[in-house]
């Protein structure tokens, strides 16, 4: 049990997810939006080997800029720490810290998944949601993934995914994926429900919190698909692999399908963090 409602808040996506400025307005934008709502905003991240969970507004506009920052998932961690090097935390990570700093709800764009056409590209983001206890509000998970085997992923780990008023899955841009989630909520009460039923049964790991993209700034999916497997083919020209094929991929489908995505990307977003601050204060 918290005394205060704090949320969590990630860092790659001010890194890596993207472009400046409008990353650190976005990275702004949310800390206020969860303040509006009475919860305390507490952007994640590593500087110089610290682990940190509140960047002051002077870290966060020197991380929004910065080149070359280390996107650190779980593998990463103790290489930055060790080398007391910067890094920006991915899903994975910012659960893992926040959980560690006593905040239980986090708010994201999208988390990571199992790719397409290579099952064994796997974000570390869904075993996290297996074992560190942190709710995770997000716009379910860009189409450059394969949705139904991320949703088979998740079933495997014991994560239970909630549709915030809703009963599809999300695909981020678009509110519909086709794809059922495991439990509707239609309030921050009922979440919370889940949650302390969840800890009083002892299990471990998350609860995965998906939200539509407001309807006003979907893309529909037949709009989007053409240019995800653009990128998806782009990509696997290039031969990447590992940590740099999300960053590329979101790059690439933001670069090909221009302002459109960028806005529904940053509407999601904040809205995000006003259902993520509305769960954290109904925890207390
Ligand atoms: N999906 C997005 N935007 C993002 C990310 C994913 O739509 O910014 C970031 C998140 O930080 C997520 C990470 O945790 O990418 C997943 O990377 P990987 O697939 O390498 O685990
Ligand atoms: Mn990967």
């Amino acid at each position: 049990m918290t005394e205060k409602a704090m949320v969590a808040l990630e860092s790659t996506v001010i890194t890596h997810g993207l472009p400046y400025p409008h990353n650190l307005t976005l990275a702004q934008e949310m800390e206020a939006i969860v303040r509006s709502y009475g919860a305390e905003p507490r952007t994640v991240a590593i500087l110089a080997g610290e682990l940190i969970a509140g960047l002051s507004s002077a870290q966060m506009s020197y991380l929004a800029q910065a080149k070359h920052v280390r996107k650190v998932s779980r593998r990463d961690l103790p290489i930055v720490v060790a080398r007391r090097e910067d890094g920006s935390t991915t899903v994975a990570t910012t659960m893992w810290i926040a959980h560690r700093a006593g905040i239980e709800v986090f708010a994201t764009g999208g988390i990571g998944g199992v790719h397409r056409g290579n099952s064994f590209d796997v974000s570390a983001d869904l075993q996290e949601l297996a074992q560190t206890p942190v709710i995770v509000v997000c716009a379910g998970a860009k189409a450059i993934l394969d949705l139904p085997a991320t949703l088979e992923y998740l079933e495997t780990c014991g994560v239970t995914v909630i549709g915030w008023q809703s009963d599809e899955f999300p695909a981020f841009y678009s509110r519909s994926s086709g794809l059922s989630v495991d439990v509707r909520c239609d309030s921050a009460a009922e979440v919370v429900a889940l949650w302390r039923a969840k800890q009083a049964l002892k299990m471990p790991g998350g609860l995965l919190v998906t939200v539509p993209v407001p309807s006003e700034h979907e893309i529909p999916a037949a709009a989007i698909e053409p240019l995800i497997l653009q990128a998806v083919a782009d990509a696997e020209q290039q031969g990447l692999r590992s940590a740099q094929v999300t960053p590329y991929l979101l790059s690439r489908v933001m670069e090909l399908s221009g302002e459109r995505s960028l806005h529904a990307n940053l509407a999601l977003l904040k809205h995000n963090a006003q259902v993520a601050a509305q769960i954290a204060v109904a925890l207390i």
